[in-house]
């Protein structure tokens, strides 16, 4: 076997730790600068529950490193999205056409947990309370600090910076060769709240019932209250709670979070727009008030790699806005073609980074593009009469011809199509989803049979699909 390189990265959060897993199973030394102490000892106790829905392209990164099945265990099953209407009815719209196309709610904490085991125990050696200050690229020396503040210095192999949407390695890099980059704010900020398990609500207020009573809501359900300009989400928890999400604008008109400065005010608003859930958040206004309202942006670079010495992966080459839930997903399927490209070509960091920039640039980019536009989707269009009426016929024409229509939803979430290929076919097929419904005062009178002849007419065929 030839000499590989030895790698160094930055950041052991979701993508770092299962990057450096893959690469030490590919025969790397890796090892690991992560900022924050050691999550495994006892930090997260008494942290709060934050949760991400897993999907498609997360989970075969987890398959090809085996990991897959253990993170499935401690998941919640997500069939669909639950709107919950402004007069307090609800109703379930599919995700996928059956229970083979579902997302997964996974707790960020227990996920990190596990990729950090299985990185060690693949060989990873991990320096927690370090974190990066800057790099001398030429010298290839970074310089961490520890958790009091003591710096020292440290010899690098290739780098790679998996630190995340505030990056420092990006920081760096952009001081010592400009990288392009650009922050696009969404002017939208978000406050996170919490519903507790229903043994710690008055059972009058638990909504579902079942085999699984310890859930206030529905649990196999990613739940949706939206109201045109905002919104709030609720992903389910293993244990019974659900961490609820409100997205609203930062600023301007009422509501924002600026016009809700304290927790009395934001209750007022709660009662008025949402109403059923409100009841549901007995620590409302202790949550509003300690939690911070969070910012959301997107992140562009021209370029994401220092020739072949240093390289971006994950929200710190990319960050998006979450309204897809492809965040973590995209940075994860990062890590596999970056895999893929080093175990073929070890000794050529250059021609590896700029192929991986090649290949996966366009794709962040489109996912960038369709999380800007799920936003509108989610907040507004789940209820808009036009937008069910083609989700509809849509969801005819994929039973009638699987093998031409698949709505743009499924090809993020359950598909490894690139994102470029499934924001290109979403657009073709929404085009002519709309023509077939200007003839047509409402779905019964499109005729079905013509319109599956046009779309395979003027589609070409999905690409063959590898599940699993
Ligand atoms: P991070 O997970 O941010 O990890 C970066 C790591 O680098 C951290 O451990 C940090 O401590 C460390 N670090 C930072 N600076 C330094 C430094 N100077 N030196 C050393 N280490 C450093 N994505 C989804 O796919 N689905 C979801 O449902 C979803 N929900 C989300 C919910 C929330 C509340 C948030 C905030 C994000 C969500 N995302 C979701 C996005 C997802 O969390 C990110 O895309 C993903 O975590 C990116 O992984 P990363 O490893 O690149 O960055
Ligand atoms: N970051 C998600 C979807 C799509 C849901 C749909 C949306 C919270 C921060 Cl907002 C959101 C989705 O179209 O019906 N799948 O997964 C996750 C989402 O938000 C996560 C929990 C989130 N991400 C800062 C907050």
């Amino acid at each position: 076997m030839t000499q590989r390189p030895s790698l160094t990265l930055i950041g052991g959060g979701l993508v770092g730790a299962l990057l450096a897993r893959q690469l030490a199973q590919h025969g790397f030394a890796v090892e690991v600068f992560e900022k924050r102490p050691d999550p495994r000892r006892g930090g997260f106790l008494g942290g709060r529950s934050i949760n991400l829905a897993l999907a498609e392209r997360g989970l075969q990164a987890l398959r090809t490193t085996g990991l897959a099945d253990e993170v499935l265990k401690r998941a919640v099953m997500m069939r669909g999205r639950m709107v919950h209407a402004t007069n307090g009815t609800s109703g379930l719209q599919r995700y996928g056409v059956d229970d083979s196309e579902v997302i997964w709610s996974v707790s960020r904490g227990a996920l990190n947990m596990l990729l950090l085991d299985a990185a060690e125990a693949s060989g990873v050696r991990f320096h927690f309370g370090q974190s990066l200050l800057d790099a001398d690229f030429d010298r290839r020396r970074i310089r961490l600090a520890d958790e009091d503040g003591m710096q020292r210095e440290h010899d690098t192999g290739l780098l790679i910076g998996a630190d995340g949407a505030g990056s420092a390695l990006r920081a760096a890099m952009n001081a010592y060769a400009p990288l392009g980059e650009r922050t696009e704010p969404l002017g939208h900020g978000y406050k996170e709240l919490e519903i507790p398990a229903a043994d710690n609500l008055p059972p009058a207020l638990v909504q579902q019932s079942g085999g699984e009573g310890r859930f206030a809501l529905e649990p196999h359900a990613l739940h949706i209250w939206p109201r045109g300009g905002y919104m709030c989400i609720a992903l389910p928890n293993a244990e019974g709670s659900f961490t609820v999400t409100l997205f609203l604008p930062a600023q301007g008109a009422h509501p924002s979070f600026a016009t809700l400065r304290d927790a009395a005010a934001a209750r007022a608003f709660f009662a008025a727009d949402f109403p059923d859930l409100l009841p549901l958040l007995p620590r409302f206004d202790a949550d509003y008030a300690e939690h911070p309202v969070g910012t959301l942006s997107t992140l562009y670079l021209d370029r994401w790699h220092l020739d072949g010495r240093a390289l971006l992966v994950g929200d710190a080459a990319h960050a998006i806005v979450p309204f897809h839930g492809q965040g973590m997903n995209c940075g994860f399927e990062d890590t596999v073609t970056l895999v893929e490209l080093l175990a073929a070509s070890p000794n050529d960091s250059a021609g590896v980074f700029a192929e991986f920039q090649r290949i996966r640039q366009p794709n962040a980019n489109a996912i960038a593009a369709m999380a800007l536009e799920n936003y509108v989707e989610m907040r507004d269009s789940v209820a808009d009469p036009h937008y069910l009426a083609k989700r509809a016929l849509g969801a005819q024409l994929a039973e009638r011809i699987p093998g031409h229509y698949m709505a743009r939803y499924r090809l993020v979430t359950f598909t490894h199509l690139p994102y470029a290929y499934a924001l290109e076919r979403g657009r073709a097929q929404d085009a002519l989803l709309e023509e077939l419904l200007r003839g047509a005062p409402d779905v019964e009178a499109v005729d079905l049979d013509a319109a599956a002849a046009m779309l395979q007419a003027r589609l070409s065929p999905l690409p063959v699909l590898r599940h699993g």
